[in-house]
This record gives C-alpha cells, sequence and structure tokens, in this order.
C-alpha cells in the first residue's frame, strides 16, 4: 500500500498529529494508499511556508516563472500514463478516459501559462493635467488551491497555471479520497525545480481544508466542490476580507429541438451523461427533448448507455468505471430509486450489479417530472432523465428552473433558437457540441454553482491586486 507524505517548504514531511485515512481502491475496494491527516498546525506551517517563499517566487521575472511552469507541463505529459493509472486506482476512472483529461489539461496549464506573457503586470494610462497613472498588479501571496476528487490531476493543473505565473505561492489541499494522484504532480514539481515553498501539499479532509479556508494569511482560496461546502469556504474566506473563487455543482439541461438527427445526438448525450461516471460537474443531468424526435431519440440513447461496458478503468475494454465510493453510489441508487417510486419509467440500468466495487450502470429514465431528485438535485452519476417537450421554447424554459447554473448545451439546427439559447443562466452554454471551445474561457457560474470569474484573463484578475500610482512629471522643487 501507497504511504503518502505532505509537502511543505520543499520537503517531504509527516504531519505532527492526526488520523490515519486510506484511499480505497473503488473498483476493488481495496485500500490503495494511506496517509496521517493534516491538522490545523501542519496547515499553519504550509501557510508560513508559502507566506516566506512567495517574494522570492514573484521577485523571479515572468518568463523565468513561466520557463518553471512549462518544465512542470512538459514532465506531467511525460508521465501522463502514469497519472491516469493512479487516478484510476484512486477514483475508478478509466485510463483512457483519465488521460485524455490529462493531455487535454496539460494543454491547458501551457495556455494559461503563456497569458502571463502578454497579461498587463504593469500599464501606463496617461491621465490629464499630465499625471502619468500606472496600474501595477501585485500578487496576492500565499493561496490555497482546495480539490475535489472527480478530477484530481485536472482540477491542479487548470487552478494552478495562472496563480504562479501571477508569482504568487499556493497551498492545495487535494480530496481526501483522491490524493495519491496530486502527491506525485508534486513530487513531479520538485524534480523540475519549483522552488522550496512555492508549491505546498496538505493532505486530509475537511478539517484541514476548513482549517486553510480560515487561515488569515490565505489571500485566496480556489475552491472547487460541493455547493454546501463551497458556501462555508467562501463565508471564511469572506469574513477575512479575502477573496474566493468557488465553482460548485450543477444539474447542467440539455434542450433538443426538432429536426437534429436524433442518433447522432442521442450519441452525444450518452458521453455528456455518462462519461466519467456522471462525475462531472457540467455532465448533463437533464434532457428535454421536443416530442418530434423523442421515441427515435430515446431509443438510440437506450442503446448508446447499453455500450458503455462497466468494469475496473484498468482494463482496456471499460467504458464506465465505479463510482467513487459507496456514499456517492447512495446518493445515485436514493435518486433512481425515488424516480421511479414516483412514476418514473427505467428504460435501462437502475440495477446495483453483484460484484465488488462500486459500480452502477448507465441509467436511463424516462416520465420524469419536477417532484423527483433527480431534476432537481445533483446526482453525480450515469444518470440521463429525459421530458419530453412539446416545444424548443418550453425546453429552454424548463431548462432555466434551477438553482444551479454552471453550464448547458443546446442541440438546433434553427439561427433563431441558437439566439435564444444564448440567453440560458449558465456560465457556459455549448451548442451542438459539449465541452469544446477555444481557450478563451471566460466565464462565471450562475446560481448556486458558484462565484468568481475564471478561464483566460479573468484568473490572472482573481490572482492579481490592481494598484494605481498617479505621477506628477516634477517633484516639488526647493523653496529658495
Ligand atoms: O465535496 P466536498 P465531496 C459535488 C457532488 C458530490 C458532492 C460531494 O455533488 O456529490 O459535491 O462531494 C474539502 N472547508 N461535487 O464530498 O465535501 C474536501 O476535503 C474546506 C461537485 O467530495 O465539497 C475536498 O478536498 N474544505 C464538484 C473538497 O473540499 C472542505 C466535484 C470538496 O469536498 C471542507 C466534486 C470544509 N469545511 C463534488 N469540507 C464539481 N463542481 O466538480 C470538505 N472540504
Amino acid at each position: 500500500m501507497k504511504s503518502l507524505q505532505h509537502f511543505i517548504g520543499g520537503r517531504w514531511v509527516e504531519p505532527a498529529d492526526g488520523d490515519i485515512l486510506t484511499v480505497v481502491n473503488p473498483a476493488t475496494e481495496d485500500a490503495f494508499a494511506r496517509f496521517g491527516a493534516a491538522s490545523a498546525h501542519d496547515v499553519d506551517r504550509a501557510v508560513t511556508a508559502a507566506v516566506e517563499a512567495q517574494p522570492r517566487w514573484a521577485a523571479l521575472s515572468v518568463a523565468e516563472r513561466v520557463d518553471r511552469i512549462n518544465a512542470w507541463a512538459d514532465t506531467v505529459a511525460e508521465h501522463a500514463a502514469e497519472l491516469a493509472e493512479l487516478e484510476c486506482r484512486e477514483m475508478g476512472k478509466p485510463v483512457a478516459v483519465g488521460r485524455s483529461f490529462i493531455d487535454g489539461s496539460v494543454a491547458g496549464l501551457k495556455a494559461a501559462a503563456a497569458q502571463a506573457l502578454t497579461y498587463p503586470f504593469a500599464e501606463t494610462v496617461t491621465g490629464p493635467d499630465e499625471v502619468r497613472t500606472d496600474i501595477v498588479r501585485h500578487p496576492l501571496g500565499a493561496t490555497a488551491v482546495i480539490t475535489p476528487w472527480n478530477f484530481p490531476v485536472t482540477m491542479v493543473l487548470i487552478a494552478l497555471g495562472p496563480l504562479l505565473a501571477a508569482g504568487n505561492a499556493v497551498v492545495v489541499k487535494p480530496s481526501e479520497r483522491s490524493p495519491v494522484s496530486t502527491g506525485r504532480l508534486f513530487e513531479l514539481a520538485e524534480a523540475v525545480g519549483m522552488p522550496p515553498g512555492v508549491m505546498n501539499l496538505v493532505l486530509g479532509d475537511g478539517r484541514a481544508g476548513g482549517a486553510l479556508a480560515e487561515h488569515e494569511d490565505v489571500q485566496l482560496v480556489h475552491f472547487t466542490g460541493s455547493v454546501g461546502t463551497g458556501r462555508r469556504v467562501g463565508a471564511a474566506a469572506g469574513g477575512r476580507l479575502h477573496r474566493s473563487v468557488l465553482e460548485l455543482g450543477g444539474k447542467d439541461p440539455v434542450v433538443i429541438d426538432a429536426g437534429v438527427d436524433p442518433v447522432a445526438t442521442a450519441q452525444a448525450v450518452a458521453f455528456g451523461a455518462f462519461v466519467n461516471t456522471g462525475q462531472i460537474c457540467t455532465s448533463m443531468e437533464r434532457i428535454y427533448v421536443h416530442e418530434q424526435i423523442a421515441d427515435a431519440f430515446v431509443e438510440a440513447l437506450v442503446a448508446a448507455a447499453q455500450t458503455f461496458t462497466l468494469g475496473d478503468g484498468l482494463e482496456p475494454a471499460t467504458v464506465l468505471g465505479p463510482l467513487v465510493d459507496e456514499r456517492q453510489r447512495d446518493v445515485v441508487r436514493r435518486h433512481v430509486d425515488d424516480a421511479v417510486q414516483k412514476g418514473a419509467t427505467l428504460r435501462t440500468g437502475g440495477v446495483v450489479p453483484q460484484r465488488p466495487g462500486y459500480f452502477y450502470p448507465a441509467t436511463v429514465l424516462t416520465d420524469v417530472d419536477d417532484t423527483m431528485l433527480v431534476m432537481t438535485e445533483e446526482t453525480f452519476g450515469p444518470v440521463a432523465p429525459v421530458v419530453v417537450v412539446r416545444t424548443f421554447e418550453e425546453g429552454l424554459a424548463r431548462a432555466a428552473e434551477s438553482r444551479y447554473g454552471l453550464a448547458a448545451t443546446v442541440y438546433t439546427g434553427d439561427p433563431d433558437h441558437i439566439v435564444a439559447a444564448t440567453r440560458l443562466p449558465a456560465g457556459v452554454v455549448w451548442v451542438n457540441q459539449w465541452q469544446g471551445g477555444g481557450p478563451e474561457r471566460l466565464y462565471e457560474p450562475a446560481g448556486d454553482s458558484g462565484m468568481g470569474a475564471t478561464g483566460a484573463r479573468a484568473a490572472y484578475d482573481a490572482a492579481t491586486r490592481p494598484a494605481a500610482v498617479h505621477i506628477a512629471p516634477t517633484a516639488p522643487a526647493a523653496n529658495r
């Protein structure tokens, strides 16, 4: 079994005290790794290391910091297969799926670092009266990144790029359910000479996360996870008048218009609903399909669901890995059972297989309504509930009825309907595709899905504090 340590001030260390936590392989239910959870004292050591290291890191030129980040990205890319296997063993994601997301996030890390080279850390605006105004954007200092278990590698790479390139030091607290691949990312950073104290790692559960979010020297908390925890983290940071960026859950809708190909669209929706066993904050969780194509769509969706071969993600034939743990499977089972009890029709899936591991099959439900948990609460599992609507407008209106607002997807060939879709209350709207788009992914979640813009330049704005410097051209002359 792997034994994990914390990385503080450039050294691998054991926690001062604290519980021993175990990471379980969700495909086999075997223990995979163990570690001592960080106490508030360990968290304080990590934040102090970040505070001490940050000025030297910020004193490097932007190009020097970007070079160091790129060296890290390159070695992560070289170890992508190993990292995908670690992710698979700690949280169940099939290796091929993990590999594709890791490759994408390495590219994202490099693109984000490259933006530092053109970001206006210092710019001059000449104002009236010949007073020159410079805007200088300072790094914040010590920052914290708290990540969930669904994309352990991706979440760290995406969050750290702008924070580090802007000159901040970070303390990362990965999910207690998937800290192994994150630990490996830190070994790789150490190997390419990331200066001690710039990147620190503390392992633990909500107690360590809470201590980090509440630490008075943490200037920004970048949090991805559940709505409930996000509220606590945001409140803790706000109480100190410090920043937080919160990317929380979703209940993302898909609206499918008449006139699109039902089979091709069903295959796309199956991927959006079931990949990573539905454990993506932007998974498709509510499906509104126009009545003109509904029968053909549902038939094709059921057929596509049945191709999601369930198994250990280390097996090449596996498309659908297990859920992360028993607790998460209980949530999924509760949502599906609730829907069936209230009158939904189970078209495929819905039965827990008799085998070790926290598996749940790709499931399609019809005859669902808004009294059911599966339509109102984040399921975070491989479940596609389908609602038949009479018009595209009805689909859009129902898609908008949610307390969440992370992302939404629309399939339509009608240009007017595309315009209407842009008004959906979501941070991201995908039209006729899911997850695609260029590097300028500026967005801010709506509703309960979070707070703070991310992507593109906004990540640098969040990672820096602007200061205005107004300079008169001449110093006061001495009185003679
Ligand atoms: O999240 P938590 P969990 C959603 C999804 C899932 C649910 C629960 O609906 O079913 O969240 O997942 C740390 N102060 N998403 O329990 O508890 C924790 O240790 C500070 C959506 O994993 O929010 C972990 O590192 N930190 C999401 C991180 O917060 C605390 C992806 C997330 O844990 C803390 C994953 C505290 N008081 C789950 N308590 C997405 N949007 O992608 C816990 N943590």
